[in-house]
């Protein structure tokens, strides 16, 4: 008699399955009457029958069809447990034309991953999922799983699952129809004839709906495990059809497939100048006028600037408008302060970079461009930080002048007596902002840039000190104009 093969291999499924360690090449290394065998050869005939081998992505658990990819000839890709949808998200967006299909157990999906599926499932991503519900952690051993049936016995419930400790199972399905954004949901059972059909049916639905871009489809398959379950094949099918379809009922819970059209996704926006006027559009307006845009040589690179004193000399508000003015100025800019756990008496410094590009660290801890110390140990803390051709401005009412190297700048000023002067101890930072803004115009800047450095002072102390009264935005400008003319030292490198 001639042989007739009927059912032969799936197209979808690779000729020998190299990958399997061993000899034997040809066969699955599922137990005997293990539902993953059945979905993985619905799901393989459905890939080859519908031309997918190319675009389909199987996303992969960890539990017994952690292996998936030993057997499917498309693209796949292995998760850490219960990672599954965040991995597939990803998938699916980066490339719209993938054909994203999720494979999830139990213990993944309904435990450890639980949060992640039903955020996938809420934000209507583009890929079915198929959900292997076995009521059990089969990999493992045999312990309990979150879809356990009340009364089960599991290795980690001897007795049988006690409603009362453990609470019910998790009825997945019907919790994923409940939200607006799914497709098509879905409950079939691995065991007799019929219901394989319906789920075969089921599984080229919801691939279908993946390749016509229609959001999330989702799939449970109730599905047997033996082993663990300590049944003979027949058993297993009684278990399934009397047993947990009571518990967890086989239908179509939702289907809208029909009714939607096809997602269609904004492309996300990689440019920094489009985000930029899309988060701050005012700003933007007022920041890409030309008289804006700094072209000096100075910010060619990267600039990063360290700010260094005592708590309470006002350090890091200092720091806070040079990045104001930076942040006015269309330039990209961070601040990062750093202070010890006392507010006043204590050290404090911050960092700022300013860059025409992005800003790689925020941390001006070494090659720094310009040290602005208040205090002594300031500068014997952080002078070692200023790269070649620095420029140091220090407050010579409090700090000996420093020795350095022939390539650094230094300038000196006054700054807590200036302060004093003025009546007022807390404005010596802005006296030491008007040492900055001489320095900057001394070796820096020139022509149009140099002129509007007062403007930037003046509009970032607006917008510092807005919400104050008038006087301190004056007594701050008085401090500001009177440090940029009082500076009294200046040697080294830059100075002509
Ligand atoms: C982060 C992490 N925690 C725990 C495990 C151990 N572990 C491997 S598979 C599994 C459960 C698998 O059960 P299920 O998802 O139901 O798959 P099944 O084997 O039943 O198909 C667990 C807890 C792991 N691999 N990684
Ligand atoms: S342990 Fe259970 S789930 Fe795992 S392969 Fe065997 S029968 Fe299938
Ligand atoms: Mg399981």
């Amino acid at each position: 008699m001639k042989e007739v093969v009927k059912f032969g291999r799936p197209s979808g499924f690779f000729e020998k399955f190299e990958r399997r360690p061993g000899p034997i090449k040809t066969n699955m290394h599922y137990c005997p009457g293990c539902g993953h065998g059945v979905l993985h050869k619905l799901i393989a005939e459905a890939i080859g029958d519908m031309g997918l081998k190319d675009k389909a992505v199987l996303v992969c658990p960890v539990g017994c069809s952690v292996f998936a990819y030993y057997y499917f000839d498309c693209h796949s890709i292995e998760c850490a447990h219960g990672r599954a949808p965040a991995v597939a998200t990803a998938i699916s967006r980066t490339d719209p034309e993938n054909v994203v299909i999720g494979y999830q157990g139990d213990g993944d999906l309904a435990s450890i991953g639980f949060n992640q599926i039903l955020q996938a499932a809420n934000r209507g991503e583009n890929m079915c999922v198929f959900f292997v519900n076995n009521a059990i952690y089969g990999m493992t051993g045999g312990q309990m799983a979150p879809t356990s049936l009340p009364g089960q016995k599991t290795q980690t419930s001897p007795c049988g699952r006690d409603v009362a400790e453990t609470g019910y199972p998790i009825k997945v399905a019907e919790m994923i129809a409940q939200f607006e954004a799914p497709v098509y949901v879905e409950r079939c059972a691995l065991s007799r004839v019929p219901n394989i059909m319906a789920a075969r049916r089921a599984v080229r639905k919801a691939i279908q709906n993946t390749v016509d871009k229609k959001g999330f489809s989702f799939v449970e398959l109730l599905s047997g495990c033996p082993v663990n379950l300590k049944m003979k094949a027949h058993e297993m099918n009684e278990f399934l059809n009397e047993k947990m379809t009571k518990f967890f009922p086989l239908g179509v819970y939702k289907d809208v497939s029909a009714e939607r059209e096809a997602i269609v996704r904004h492309t996300p926006i990689f440019e920094p100048d489009q985000v930029r006027e899309l988060l701050f559009p005012e700003e933007t307006k007022r920041a890409v006028d030309d008289n804006f845009r700094y072209t000096a040589k100075v910010f060619d690179e990267e600039r990063r600037v360290k700010i260094s004193g005592f708590g309470g000399q006002g350090v890091l508000s200092l720091g806070y408008l040079l990045a104001t003015m930076g942040k006015l100025r269309n330039f990209n800019v961070s601040w990062l302060p750093s202070y010890g756990p006392e507010m006043r008496g204590g050290t404090a410094n911050c960092s700022i970079v300013f860059s025409h590009t992005h800003v790689g660290s925020p941390q001006a801890d070494h090659n720094c461009s310009m040290l602005i110390c208040m205090n002594q140990p300031s500068v014997d803390k952080f002078l070692g930080q200023l790269g070649e051709n620095g420029v140091l401005l220090y407050d010579a009412s409090t700090i000996r002048q420093p020795e350095v190297s022939p390539d650094k700048t230094v300038y000196g000023l006054a700054a807590s007596d200036l302060a004093n002067t003025l009546g007022d101890q807390r404005v010596a930072n802005s006296v030491m902002l008007g040492g900055i803004a001489r320095l900057m115009q001394d070796c820096f800047l020139e022509g149009k840039e140099s002129e509007d450095f007062d403007l930037a002072v003046e509009e970032a102390m607006n917008e510092h000190f807005a919400g104050k009264p008038q006087k301190v935005i004056d007594l701050n400008m008085k401090a500001y104009r009177l440090g940029k003319e009082s500076v009294s030292i200046r040697f080294g490198a830059r100075v002509k």
